[in-house]
């Protein structure tokens, strides 16, 4: 793999949608034109899986069900889509990747890590993420604004105890694996967390060069 692969994560609310834009802005503008991307979802099969997750069912969704659908997206997006555009040379950013599992279906719905390990290796092998940014902030600011902004998905409908385990998920693996996670603070305005954001863009580029 030639390329670099960075993802966003946080819990809902935090605002990776908004500063996957600003940071493409920056490599762009540097003469680096990424790949945009997210999970679950970036490509038409994975999307179809995208909106199976996300939307309400008449029946409750299993715990093992959606964890093995979110590694079918996850299986799609990566061999037709990531491994190319990596093999390619490109920056990939993906709003959303196994980080994400950890903390949604291993901290939210409580399956054991090592289970999602399994997975991870399997559909994954060693490819995993060379930067991750964490967008970190109080579950309940990141609620609000999820609210202010739309209808509410069959996750976000979750309660607060859900959300505060995927954010100490996330955290807990950031303290694990220092040399691979940037912790945000996403809670202040956005300029604030924007500003945060101008000594990733350097490392990306950085390291992009090599
Ligand atoms: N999921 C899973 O369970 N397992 C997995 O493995 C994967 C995903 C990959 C879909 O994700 C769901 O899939 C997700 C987890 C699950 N469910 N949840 N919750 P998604 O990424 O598509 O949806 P999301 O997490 O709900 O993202 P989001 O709510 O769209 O949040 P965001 O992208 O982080 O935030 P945003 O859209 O950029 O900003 C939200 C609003 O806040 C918006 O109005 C902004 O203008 C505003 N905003 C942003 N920053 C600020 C600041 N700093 N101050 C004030 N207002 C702000």
């Amino acid at each position: 793999m030639s390329g670099l692969f960075i993802t966003l994560e946080g819990p809902e609310g935090a605002g990776k949608s908004t500063n996957l834009h600003y940071l493409a802005e920056h490599l762009r503008a540097a003469g680096c034109e990424p790949l945009l991307t997210r999970e679950p979802g970036g490509t038409p099969v994975a999307e179809e899986i995208r909106s199976v997750l996300l939307s309400q069912h008449s029946e409750r969704m299993d715990d093992d069900a959606e964890l093995l659908l979110v590694f079918a997206a996850r299986a799609q997006h990566l061999n037709s889509l990531i491994r190319p555009q990596l093999a390619a040379g490109k920056v990939v950013i993906s709003d959303r990747f196994t980080d994400a599992t950890y903390a949604y279906q291993g901290g939210g719905r409580g399956i054991d890590p090592a289970r999602i390990a399994v997975l991870e290796d399997w559909v994954q092998g060693s490819l995993r993420p060379d930067l991750t940014l964490i967008f970190d902030l109080p579950v309940e600011v990141g609620m609000a604004r999820a609210r202010a902004r739309s209808a509410l998905d069959r996750f976000e409908q979750e309660h607060v105890d859900f959300f505060q385990a995927v954010r100490s998920t996330y955290l807990e693996r950031a303290a694990a694996f220092p040399e691979r996670y940037r912790v945000i603070d996403a809670s202040v305005q956005l300029s604030a967390v924007q500003q945060q954001l101008h000594a990733v863009v350097e490392e990306i580029l950085e390291r992009w060069h090599d």
